[in-house]
């Protein structure tokens, strides 16, 4: 991509009432635009690493044996009034009247919706055990939406529901998820803490937030640094005992908000160069509720003995553009974004000094279709601006691998490379440079 061919509407000022890191490179980058309070474009950088999220969470979410679907945006009150949520959910909840003066809402969360899917079309346990999700636009009517798209009203949230036959079936469901979880987040390359949670609005007894924990966030956590060096098998779990010694891997380390936060316990556990406690951002939250929703609403099905029960169920939450955002908060510096190689918008930025120069033009061309035949995106500044401008702009927008190309350079066959991850810089052979970023990019994609 060139990017004269492109929309990046970068921006040197900071935005005055973006008060956090991520929301000031969001918009300052070009990643978003504010179009209302908590609701938001994004842009093409932006929609690319979202994309990219949603592309990670989906793939892993299928591993896990999660089935995708779409569900509307818009839902019947009437639903909400049969599992008895209508009246507690508050005024986040937003209502559409239309033209019939009927009464709909723009979906916080699908429980009820899923639920009904489910007791239209399932009716026996041999069906089961079945996990339906979805990656749709939730709205919250958020009090205080702030920090950007971190607490936005509108949000893109993955939500994956399970429906099992009984408790102990429901309990691997969610430690399947629970797994899942942790892949995911490895793979966006930070470090989550899951946390024992209360299950407010949703409710049921099992409940673990997913937070990071970043100079930023909200609320305290604690935690022992030791459970983010813990390496998870490839192998595929199934049975209950191997899901629970997986999960209990993590869980045997301390981690607690500040509600549950017991300092001489803390103390206890963990040696004082591990303990960790920081303002945390919740990337995701899972529940487990049993027959909460399924008995109000109907949601039966015949068990083994032929007797009509109802279903147990979880649900499985990931804030997808709040991702966008934290991974920003954990990973940037003062010039800009830092990308991890998983999502960032192009693998390769390439600096072209002399955008009139017919020569660099053609180099560049070549080098630009030699990491594209290897998979790798690349984005070459071709503006007819300085080249201290091509700098800065490239810092912000967070590539993790920056190519200089001038006359010099082609004459020499030679190129300066600049590491965003280490900010280091090589000089190297045109070839040598192409191969070194190839494996390096390559490695550090790989889940
Ligand atoms: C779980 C899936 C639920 O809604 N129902 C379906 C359950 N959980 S949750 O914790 O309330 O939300 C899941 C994740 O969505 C993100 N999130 C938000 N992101 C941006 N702006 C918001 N206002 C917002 N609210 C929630 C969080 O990452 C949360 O963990």
């Amino acid at each position: 991509m060139y990017w004269t061919e492109f929309f990046i509407p970068t921006n040197k000022e900071i935005p005055a009432d973006a008060k956090i890191p991520s929301h000031q490179l969001m918009i300052r980058s070009g990643m978003i635009k504010q179009e209302s309070s908590g609701i938001y474009s994004w842009l093409p950088l932006g929609f690319k690493v979202l994309k990219k999220i949603e592309k990670i969470v989906r793939e892993e979410q299928e591993k896990a044996g999660a089935i995708e679907m779409l569900m509307p945006t818009l839902q019947a009150v009437e639903l909400w009034k049969e599992s008895g949520r209508y009246d507690g959910y508050g005024k986040e909840m937003l209502k559409i009247i239309d033209r019939h003066n009927r009464f709909l809402i723009y979906g916080p969360t699908n429980e009820e919706q899923v639920t009904e899917i489910f007791r239209a079309f399932v009716k026996s346990y041999k069906n089961l055990p079945l996990n339906l999700f979805h990656i749709q636009w939730k709205f919250r009517d958020e009090i205080r939406p702030r920090f950007g798209v971190m607490r936005g009203r509108e949000f893109l949230m993955k939500d994956a529901y399970s429906f099992d036959l009984n408790e102990e079936e429901s309990k691997k469901s969610y430690y399947k998820m629970f797994i899942s979880y942790i892949k995911i987040f490895k793979r966006l390359k930070i470090n989550t803490i899951p946390v024992v949670a209360d299950s407010g609005e949703i409710g049921g007894s099992l409940s673990h937030e997913f937070s990071i924990i970043t100079n930023t966030g909200e609320g305290q956590v604690y935690c022992d640094k030791r459970l983010f060096d813990l390496e998870l098998d490839n192998d595929d779990l199934n049975n209950l005992s191997d899901l629970e010694r997986a999960v209990g891997n993590y869980t045997q380390f301390y981690s607690a908000t500040e509600d549950k936060h017991n300092e001489k316990i803390f103390k206890e556990k963990v040696p004082e160069e591990f303990r960790l406690k920081g303002k945390a951002i919740e990337v995701g939250h899972i529940f487990s509720f049993g027959e909460k929703y399924s008995s109000p609403m109907k949601a039966y099905i015949t068990n083994k003995e032929g007797k009509n029960v109802s279903v147990y169920m979880g649900s499985y939450g990931i804030g997808v553009s709040r991702l966008v955002a934290a991974i920003i908060e954990y990973s940037h510096d003062k010039k800009g974004i830092i990308w991890p190689n998983s999502v960032t918008p192009f693998h390769v930025g390439i600096i072209n000094v002399q955008a009139d120069n017919k020569e660099c033009l053609k180099v560049i061309q070549e080098i630009k279709s030699e990491f594209e035949e290897n998979n790798l995106e690349v984005l070459v500044d071709d503006r007819d601006e300085s080249v201290g401008k091509k700098y800065a702009d490239m810092d912000l927008i967070g590539l993790p691998y920056i190519l200089t190309i001038g006359p010099r350079d082609i004459k020499e066959k030679k190129v300066d490379v600049k590491f965003r991850h280490t900010d280091t810089k090589e000089n190297l052979s045109i070839e040598g440079a192409i191969n070194r970023i190839t494996s390096l990019a390559k490695e550090k994609t790989r889940s």
